[in-house]
């Protein structure tokens, strides 16, 4: 579907109804092709009332994270100032990945309504159905290669302020995850290209589970419980307020990040986590480790207090025992 940008605007300059001779004209096009452009703006959820002899009047905006409208509210200097949408696509990681060797492409963001081909840690799958926000946000960090791997902690606070705006009690669970009430709501995905002491690109997926049926979804995934936005409130929320939230706070905490360095961004994580003094079991391809979660440590990874000492976990998954 082509963007609707030029067309909307010129409906939005009208108080009340607009005759369709009229906007035809102001948009320079044929009377068929101002139906059209009507037809494309409620696809993308705009509210437009027609009225025989009256003609059209927008009465309701979309809330779909469509860039346009991200444009009109976005207050950031780098995070999608250049966005790209796409209606379905196998997995915004991918083109954002392709983008990413650009030189300018620090902070272009993809997002997708749909994802075919959604992917989580270790190539496993992350299904996203529409009604999510699916998106990928490309960096070229100046930070050093060995500072990396503190990006998910940066995204994961980004993430958790914006779920916890509409109210809800999210929690951040090491490595990657926001939970509710131990239930996954969020995931986190990092992608980087780097050589020994310079990084060249980093891209960063996030998969918030917004308007989507949280059991559809779970009944897919062999019952695992997870859980979504909406589920959790009963109604829905917009997808544009909390994109627009969630690009804010990812800029907000890389730049913190960068001036005041990666111990205030993991100070900030643990306060928002709260698996420290838990007993976890961390499931490392098929190994299992038990112990009581005790720090976070300065390059992210997990200390983990067993029976036998304290081991340092860099990857995995945990289960906690709340
Ligand atoms: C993650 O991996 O949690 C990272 C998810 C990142 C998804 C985003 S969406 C935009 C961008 N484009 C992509 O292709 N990916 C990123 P991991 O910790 O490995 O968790 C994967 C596991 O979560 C799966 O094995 C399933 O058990 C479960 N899962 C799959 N879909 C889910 C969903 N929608 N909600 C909750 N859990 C899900």
């Amino acid at each position: 579907m082509p963007w609707p940008d030029v067309f909307l605007s010129l409906l939005r300059l009208e108080a009340g109804y607009v005759s369709g001779p009229r906007l035809a004209k102001k948009a320079g096009i044929s009377r068929s092709a101002v139906w059209k452009h009507i037809k494309i703006l409620r696809r993308y959820g705009y509210a437009i009332q027609s009225r025989h002899g009256l003609g059209y009047k927008l009465v309701g905006q979309t809330d779909l994270p469509v860039p346009w409208e991200l444009a009109r509210v976005l207050h950031t200097s780098f995070v999608g100032k250049h966005i790209v949408y796409r209606e379905t696509i196998d997995s915004t990681q991918n083109l954002a990945i392709s983008l990413a060797s650009k030189p300018d492409s620090h902070g272009t963001v993809v997002i997708a309504e749909q994802q075919t081909s959604g992917r989580g840690r270790q190539d496993r799958k992350w299904l996203s159905p529409r009604g999510g926000i699916w998106l990928s946000v490309v960096l070229r960090p100046s930070i050093p290669t060995a500072k990396i791997t503190l990006l998910p902690f940066v995204t994961g606070l980004a993430v958790y302020d914006t779920i916890n705006t509409t109210g809800l009690d999210a929690r951040l669970k090491w490595p990657n995850d926001v939970i509710i009430s131990d239930k996954k709501v969020a995931g986190i995905l990092l992608d980087i290209s780097a050589q020994a002491d310079q990084v060249n690109y980093a891209v960063i997926g996030i998969g918030i589970n917004t308007n989507v049926d949280a059991s559809a979804i779970s009944a897919r995934l062999d019952g695992i419980k997870i859980t979504s936005i909406s589920g959790e409130l009963g109604h829905t929320v917009s997808r544009l307020d909390l994109t627009r939230s969630l690009l804010e706070n990812i800029e907000r905490y890389y730049v913190e990040m960068e001036q005041r360095g990666v111990g205030t961004i993991l100070q900030e994580w643990k306060k928002r986590s709260d698996i420290l003094g838990r007993k976890v079991t961390v499931v490392q391809n098929n190994k299992m480790i038990q112990g009581v979660a005790a720090d976070v440590n300065y390059d992210g990874s997990l200390l983990v207090q067993t029976d036998h000492g304290v081991i340092n976990v860099v990857s995995g998954d945990i289960h906690v025992s709340y």
